[in-house]
C-alpha cells in the first residue's frame, strides 16, 4: 500500500527538529519492536547526520523475543549507534536508557546531556519520557499524532529530554512497509483502507500463524484466499450487511485491532534479512521508476520540438 500521510503538522515538526538538533547530544530513535525496519524513519537518519543515536525497540512485550534479540544485535553497532529493547512491563529497562544514552557522550560528563526522543507516530515515545521522568508529564494515547509539539522535560541527574511529535516521511516507497505501518497503528485511520490492511493481516496470519487464526475465530479450516478468510471472520463475529453479505470493513477492523493489541500473541513482521531483501528490491523499483520518468520526459520534449519544427515549416511554406 502506497502511504502518503505527511500532513502540515509533520512538516512543521520536521523543521522544528532540524532547528533543535544542533543543541542535542544524543537522539533516542524509538522503533516498534515488531517492525524495526519499517518504523525507522529515513528522513530522521538524514537530519541526524552522525549524531550519536540510541535505537529503542519499544513495545517488545508484543514482539517475538528471538527476533527482538536478533534486531538488537544487528542495530547495536558501536559507540555512536546503540540499541536496546524495552517494554512498559519492565520499567527498569526503560529507566536504564538514560544511562546508556549518557555513556554514549562521555565528553559531556559533568554537564547536562540533552536527549531528543524521536520516531514515527504511536511507537511509544511519550510513554518512555514519562517513565524516565518518573511522572506523567507527556500526553500519551493509542492513536497516531497525539504529541503535537516539542516538549522539554528536565529529569534530574543532569539530563534533559525532548519529546517530539511522531513523524513519517513524505513517501513510504516500500509497499510492504506501508502495510505494516498501517497494521500496527502508525497511520491515521483516514489515510488508510481497513479492508486493504485486513487482507494483508489475513495473508500474514495464514502464512505464519494459521493455528492462532483458527483458534481465535473458531475456524475448522483456513480458506485459501484472503477475501474468504476475512469473510469467515466476519461471519463468526456477526459482521453482516445487506443480503447477509459480510461487511469487509468491519471484519477487517476486528482482525487488525486484535492483532495490534497483542490479543493474538506476540509476533514480529520483519528480520534484518527481510530488510536487506526489501531495500534492494525497492532501490531497483525506484531506479526503474526514475528511468521511466526520464524516458517520458524525453518523449515529451521530442514531441514539443517536432511540433515546433512542423509549425516553422508551415510558416516557411506560407
Ligand atoms: N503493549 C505496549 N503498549 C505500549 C508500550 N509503550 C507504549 N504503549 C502504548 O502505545 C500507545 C502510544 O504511546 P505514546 O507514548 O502516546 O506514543 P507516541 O510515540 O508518543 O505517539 P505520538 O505522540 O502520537 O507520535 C499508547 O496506547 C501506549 O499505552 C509498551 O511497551 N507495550
Ligand atoms: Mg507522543
Amino acid at each position: 500500500m502506497a502511504i502518503q500521510w505527511f500532513p502540515g503538522h509533520m512538516h512543521k515538526a520536521r523543521l522544528e527538529m532540524q532547528a533543535t538538533l544542533p543543541k542535542i547530544d544524543v537522539v533516542i530513535e524509538v522503533l516498534d519492536a515488531r517492525i524495526p525496519y519499517s518504523s525507522e524513519n529515513p528522513m530522521l537518519e538524514q537530519l541526524r547526520g552522525n549524531k550519536p543515536c540510541l535505537k529503542v525497540l519499544a513495545k517488545s512485550d508484543l514482539a517475538d523475543d528471538t527476533r527482538t534479540a536478533e534486531w538488537v544485535d544487528f542495530l547495536d553497532s558501536g559507540q555512536s549507534m546503540r540499541a536496546r529493547a524495552v517494554t512498559t512491563e519492565d520499567v527498569p529497562t526503560i529507566r536504564r536508557l538514560k544511562n546508556v544514552a549518557a555513556r554514549m557522550v562521555p565528553h559531556r560528563e559533568g554537564r547536562t546531556v540533552t536527549i531528543m526522543v524521536a520516531g514515527i507516530p504511536n511507537v511509544g515515545k511519550s510513554t518512555i519520557i514519562n517513565y524516565l521522568a518518573g511522572r506523567k508529564i507527556a500526553k500519551t494515547g493509542n492513536t497516531p499524532a497525539v504529541t503535537k509539539q516539542q516538549q522539554r522535560v528536565p529529569i534530574g541527574d543532569s539530563v534533559t529530554l525532548l519529546d517530539t511529535p511522531g513523524v513519517l516521511w513524505p513517501n513510504v516507497e516500500n509497499v510492504n512497509s506501508g502495510y505494516r505501518l498501517a497494521l500496527l497503528g502508525s497511520i491515521k485511520e483516514t489515510a488508510m483502507d481497513y479492508a486493504d490492511i485486513g487482507f494483508f493481516a489475513a495473508r500474514f496470519m495464514a502464512a505464519e500463524f494459521p493455528d492462532r487464526l483458527k483458534e481465535r475465530y473458531n475456524l475448522d479450516e483456513i480458506p485459501e484466499a484472503e477475501l474468504q478468510i476475512i469473510e469467515a471472520i466476519g461471519r463468526k463475529r456477526g459482521c453482516l450487511g445487506k443480503n447477509n453479505s459480510v461487511d469487509l470493513d468491519r471484519a477487517s477492523r476486528i482482525l487488525v485491532t486484535e492483532l495490534r493489541s497483542g490479543g493474538m500473541g506476540k509476533f514480529t513482521l520483519e528480520t534484518p534479512e527481510t530488510m536487506k531483501r526489501e531495500k534492494a528490491r525497492t532501490e531497483i523499483e525506484m531506479a526503474e521508476k526514475a528511468e521511466r520518468a526520464t524516458e517520458k520526459d524525453a518523449k515529451r520534449k521530442k514531441r514539443f520540438r517536432d511540433k515546433q519544427r512542423a509549425s516553422r515549416k508551415a510558416r516557411e511554406r506560407e
